[in-house]
């Protein structure tokens, strides 16, 4: 055979070798700026600390949750860079060159919050708590490039960090559509990521009732299930295919597991007195006019509520909490008290009876039927109390008289809940404009999938501010925090799930986290992208053109 034969194919094989080989042994540098941006970023002089396959993730010996942090943090740095880290339990410190290390320092202020340094030498991430150093390791994360590399080179630097706000929610409804394990599950992947700790989970409305209650099974066999779904926002028209679903508590208490494995609480929404068609349509006898009832199909706030008139109303609601609190550890639970027209109660001999029975009378504004309304909820809110629960109930509840131990959720707009501070309750900030995810995202919305209606663009989200600027200083520590909120009428899968709140919540994580005085709304879109990538890498859906056009009207 000739050589020149040999030659072309030799070439080829050369080229291609040159090319490949910068690949495998690719570096890319990491960039701290990230989103939420730490308090504190101070660069320290030095060379750069090289990430690679040799390094080791130290945790303190015989600590299961920094063993978990462990494992997670090597399991995001694969995900990111391809680079496999292996963690070691260790209790010596001259263990931490060259490596990563995880720790624990009691002398840090705030519960959240952390320190993450990079020397030449290695890399610590201390929190005062286990929670705290998750999220130093998701400020780690986050400033890794993404894309397979095998060195990564970590700028010397201190990054201080700690939450302004002690409650960074986001809320899921699962009643309207149902959503399984692995959807939830991801849901609490994406707010890990943007560093937040409660899940507000509403389970029950008319539309559907998806938590198994052992005592009531027809909860779920009967409360479950809906004949069919009207066709967009309450047209004439029903697809009539039966829909339903609901979660066992086995599935409960996995997804409560993996939720406190991420540092996030959850809280279940059982909404009661009004938004209870699927619990009247399983056991008609807890309604007014005893039924028949139906799993509606369709939107809105129906008539039909709990008849708190009956005793047995009472035992049903406190027997279902009972078996909520097993499944939920949280000290919160929801108990909603939104929308719950009263024109049932006026009519029912039952209702009637309680509210003169207990000696109701309608004071200035306040019916007796609205105050009714705050004595069924105080009976509740007792009840939970003497289980060491705390409620958290709509804003409506403002306006029936129960006392300053219930946390009220500020949705109707953001009066209301500044009206609560002021008054003494703890309150969450989750008014509709801006922070309902099923708004639109643009008014521009021809284009869009179709939602709930309004508009909260990208920049009306990240300027909100829960604080009222005339809340007097000494009520501002009842402001907890912010949530988005995520009600699924018309969001019927998990890619549309993804892209009614990506990338809001990057803009809500912020406003979670940053000093209001240090928010910057075009710094944060310089830094969005590198965000992005991630969502990109985990296939996250997302609304790309919020991030070219992030307020368009
Ligand atoms: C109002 S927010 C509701 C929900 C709806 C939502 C739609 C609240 C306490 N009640 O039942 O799903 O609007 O945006």
């Amino acid at each position: 055979m000739q050589t020149k034969h040999l030659l072309f194919p030799l070439l080829l094989l050369l080229c291609a070798l040159a090319v490949a080989m910068p690949m495998a042994s690719q570096t890319s540098r990491a960039d701290y700026r990230i989103v939420p941006l730490p308090d504190r970023i101070d660069g320290v002089k030095g060379s750069d600390f090289r990430l690679t396959g040799n390094c080791l993730i130290n945790y303190s010996t015989g600590n299961r949750e920094m063993e978990r942090n462990a494992q997670m943090l090597s399991q995001y740095v694969e995900d990111l860079t391809g680079i496999h880290l292996s963690i070691r339990p260790t209790l010596a410190s001259k263990d931490q060159a060259g490596n990563i290390t995880l720790a624990l320092d009691p002398s840090l202020n705030n519960d959240e919050g952390y320190r993450l340094t990079v020397t030449p030498r290695g890399v610590e991430v201390t929190g005062k708590t286990a929670a705290g150093v998750f999220y130093g390791i998701q400020t780690l994360r986050k400033s890794l490039p993404v894309g397979t590399c095998t060195t990564v080179n970590l700028p010397p630097v201190q990054v201080t960090d700690s939450p302004r706000f002690v409650y960074r929610g986001m809320h899921l409804d699962c009643s309207r559509h149902f959503f399984g394990v692995e959807t939830v599950k991801r849901y609490l992947d994406i707010m890990a990521l943007h560093g937040m700790n409660r899940l507000h989970w509403h389970l029950t409305d008319d539309q559907g009732w998806r938590v198994e209650i052992k005592k009531y099974p027809r909860l779920t066999e009967v409360g479950g299930w809906r004949d069919g779904t009207v066709l967009g926002h309450n047209s004439a028209v029903n697809d009539g295919i039966r829909y339903g679903g609901y979660y066992t508590q086995e599935e409960i208490k996995d997804i409560v597991r993996y939720a406190a494995d991420r540092y996030i609480t959850i809280i279940p929404e059982i909404d009661m007195p009004g938004h209870m068609l699927g619990a009247l349509a399983a056991y008609p006898y807890l309604g007014c006019t005893g039924g028949p009832y139906k799993v509606w199909g369709q939107w809105g706030v129906t008539d039909d509520i709990l008849c708190v008139g009956k005793d047995i109303t009472l035992d049903f609601v406190k027997d279902v909490l009972d078996e909520v609190m097993q499944l939920f550890p949280g000290e919160y639970i929801h108990i909603g008290g939104d929308e719950s027209p009263r024109v049932r109660w006026q009519q029912c001999p039952l209702c009637q009876e309680r509210i003169s029975n207990e000696g109701i009378r309608a004071q200035g504004k306040q019916s007796a039927e609205a105050l009714l309304q705050g004595w069924f909820t105080t009976q509740v809110q007792h009840y939970l109390a003497e289980h060491g629960r705390r409620i958290i109930g709509w804003d409506e509840l403002l306006g029936c008289d129960v006392d300053t131990t219930a946390t009220i959720m500020s949705w109707t707009g953001a009066e209301p809940g500044a009206k609560g501070a002021k008054l003494g309750h703890d309150v969450i900030m989750t008014p509709n404009t801006p922070m309902y995810f099923d708004h639109y995202q643009t008014k521009n919305y021809w284009n869009e999938p179709t939602a709930f209606g309004g508009c909260a663009t990208l920049k009306m989200v990240y300027d909100f501010e829960p604080v009222a600027a005339d809340l007097p200083a000494e009520m501002r520590h009842h402001i907890l925090g912010a949530q988005a909120n995520v009600w699924t009428e018309y969001i019927t899968c998990e890619p549309q799930i993804q892209y009614q709140i990506l990338p809001r919540m990057a803009a809500l994580a912020e406003l979670q986290w940053l000093q209001p005085e240090d928010k910057d709304f075009q710094d944060f879109m310089t830094r969005l992208p590198r965000l992005v990538e991630i969502y990109k890498l985990y296939g996250w859906t997302y609304r790309a053109r919020s991030l070219t056009h992030p307020d368009e009207q």
